[in-house]
């Protein structure tokens, strides 16, 4: 009896030693890699953990601490991990969950409805992946604790002290080791804030409190309306059309939410979630929604009479232009297409969405005359503004198809013709751009002037955009197409550099030019081909040396210098215009001196909130935006 008992016992020791080993030895299948994504994953996996008690309902308060020397408390006020022995290893059940792989929510059998965990490894990955661990556990009216070094238990599970009446939870402390995670590697409290403020839209009623101590920075997250309160936070600087549509159930175990609004923007925001996570490829609860809304407005409008016999019906894309909406599911066994992709694959997921969406939608239709006029007025322009652009982008690969060996006449272009080294300056006005055309290295650099401001790309169609003069010539210029038929394959210059003045016009030239290439060449930016350059703000002559100030500090250190009573010449370039051309080549231009910022999409959905902001039809915000940001724009970076 006692044989067979430590029998199991040895071979279950060893399974858990294999276990943590294989976490170590291959943390990519564990955690997706080494690098910052899979650091934040650590605290993403113990954070779902304590979701997955919110989900349960029984915990209302997560917080998760970043220590000084970047170690993390996640606490939760859930049932706290179970510490009886374990019957078949001889040991508590804390020690099981925190180093045997998968031993999270499907322990004890019960266990939960849904997992958040996106991997489901649970906590004993974290804890392999650990320098060191502390956990304590209030359960029972005690507090338990163990700690643990690279996944390996250091004491025994101990009773450490009193817990208050009826108080239970699990703390969760770690420090990621840095022999695995090499490089310095420190997290990122935006990408951070920006996660947990979605795991708090999507449980509603739970608070979750963050705190960087590194940093002394601090957010609390608790939204009473959960995606309702989501759709009005990224509304929160467009027009809305109608109040937010949300229904709510729960269909053979699994629970399905959405919640909508259209705007006046043009744009589209359209997140899904499953189990708490952001699955940014979409999938099935996505398609389910999507082909809901469509068919639900195509059946009303027709109905109402809004759509004649003669029109066609709307298509996907005609129902999606400002349209904001969150569709948030909780499914017992999610399948997810691979580890990394992040795309929801349950089939039966998309007819029951379907069906949620189609009842409340048309529901809402029905008893909101008024909204659903103003919804189907918005798809109807759409539909229009679609076959104008159509025909209009017919018109303009024709014409370019005939004209591909004109370059525009503005463009002045250099001689290589190696893209990968060569460069194109975007350059704000004719006499700045005439500058830079004589200071230049013609071998490889080549200037493209743009007169005056060019289209506001949010406020205005593609149909517009594509028959403005500056942007055709940009267009070309780039050789890369537009919008579908682009193909980065064709890009003439590897390096595309806008050159404005430091001054408002010019950060606003910078951030329509930015929108442009954002919406319309996300690759080019994703591909890091985009820069900005950086002009000086001054030129200091003193005797006969010149130096140039970049920032207000650097001519601050650059005085200081000199000294006093020195007879000093201090200019401030309002433009680049008051740069003669040697000295635009030598303070912006020239390879060896100048200084360029890459333009990167760290977050599209985060930029597509800036450029909403700054280019919407909403004023307020935008003023606000400009004021708060007006000293930080030469760093602007979207
Ligand atoms: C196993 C079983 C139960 C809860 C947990 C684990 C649990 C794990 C973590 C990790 C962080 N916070 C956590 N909270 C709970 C179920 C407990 C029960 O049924 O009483």
């Amino acid at each position: 009896m006692s044989q067979s008992q430590n029998a199991s016992y040895d071979a279950s020791t060893i399974q858990v030693l294999k276990g943590l080993e294989a976490v170590r030895r291959r943390p990519g299948m564990y955690v997706g890699g080494t690098d910052i994504k899979a650091l934040h994953h650590l605290i993403y996996e113990v954070v779902d953990n304590a979701i997955d008690e919110a989900l349960a309902g029984a915990c209302d308060r997560i917080e998760i601490v970043i220590h000084p020397d970047q170690s993390v408390t996640v606490s939760d006020n859930g049932r706290g991990i179970p510490v009886d022995i374990h019957p078949e290893t001889g040991s508590s059940a804390l020690e099981v969950v925190m180093t045997t792989l998968h031993a999270g929510g499907k322990f004890g059998g019960g266990g939960y409805k849904v997992s958040g965990g996106l991997h489901g490894v649970g906590v004993s990955a974290v804890n392999a992946l650990s320098e060191w661990c502390e956990v304590k556990v209030k359960r029972g009216g005690k507090v338990y604790r163990q700690r643990y070094a690279r996944g390996y238990p250091q004491t025994p599970v101990e009773v450490v002290g009193k817990a208050p009446k009826g108080e239970t939870g699990t703390s969760v402390t770690f420090k990621f080791d840095a022999e695995i995670f090499k490089g310095g590697l420190k997290y990122k409290y935006e990408t951070l804030v920006q996660r947990f403020r979605e795991m708090a839209f999507v449980t509603r009623g739970v608070t979750i409190y963050f705190r960087d101590e590194r940093s002394d920075r601090e957010m609390t997250f608790y939204f009473e309306g959960g995606i309702r309160s989501f759709v009005h936070y990224l509304n929160r600087n467009r027009q809305a059309l109608h109040p937010i549509v949300y229904a709510g159930r729960e269909i053979n175990n699994i629970s399905i939410e959405f919640a909508l609004q259209y705007t006046a923007a043009f744009t589209e925001s359209v997140y899904a979630f499953a189990n708490t996570i952001n699955t940014i490829d979409g999938g099935t609860h996505l398609t389910g929604m999507r082909s809901a809304i469509t068919r639900t407005l195509n059946d009303y409008a027709r109905k109402a009479g809004l759509l004649k016999d003669s029109d066609p019906n709307f298509t996907g894309d005609d129902t999606r232009e400002g349209l904001t909406a969150i569709v948030s599911i909780k499914h017992p066994d999610p399948q997810f297409e691979s580890q990394t992709k992040v795309k929801l694959m349950n089939p039966e997921v998309q007819t029951y969405t379907a069906q949620v969406v189609s009842e409340a939608l048309s529901t809402f239709l029905e008893e909101n005359p008024s909204a659903a006029k103003a919804i189907v007025q918005k798809c109807l322009t759409s539909a229009r503004a679609r076959s104008a652009a159509r025909k209009a982008r017919d018109l303009v690969i024709r014409k370019s198809a005939l004209e591909s060996l004109t370059l525009p006449g503005k463009l002045a272009d250099c001689s290589e013709r190696d893209p990968s080294k060569a460069e194109l300056y975007i350059v704000e006005g004719e006499s700045a751009g005439g500058s830079a055309k004589q200071g230049r290295d013609r071998h490889f650099q080549a200037i493209l002037p743009l007169r005056g401001k060019i289209l506001n790309t949010e406020r205005a169609r593609l149909d517009k955009i594509l028959s403005n003069n500056e942007i055709k010539a940009l267009i070309s210029a780039l050789g890369t197409g537009i919008g579908e038929e682009f193909s980065l394959e064709n890009l003439r210059y590897h390096r595309i550099i806008i050159m404005t003045d430091a001054d408002v016009d010019g950060s606003h030239i910078r951030t329509l030019l930015l929108t442009f290439f954002f919406r319309y060449m996300t690759p080019l930016i994703e591909q890091g081909h985009l820069y900005i350059a950086q002009p000086p703000l001054y030129r200091i002559a003193y005797k006969n040396k010149v130096h140039y100030a970049y920032t207000e500090a650097d001519r601050e250190r650059i005085l200081q210098e000199i000294g006093n009573g020195a007879k000093i010449h201090l200019q401030r370039y309002k433009g680049l215009g008051e740069m003669n051309p040697q000295q635009l080549w030598e303070t912006t231009m020239d390879p060896q001196t100048r200084t360029l910022l890459q333009v990167t999409i760290d977050d599209a959905a985060e930029a597509d909130q800036v450029f909403s902001m700054l280019m919407g039809s909403e004023v307020p915000p935008r003023r606000r935006f400009i004021q708060t940001h007006a000293s930080e724009v030469r760093n602007l970076d979207i």
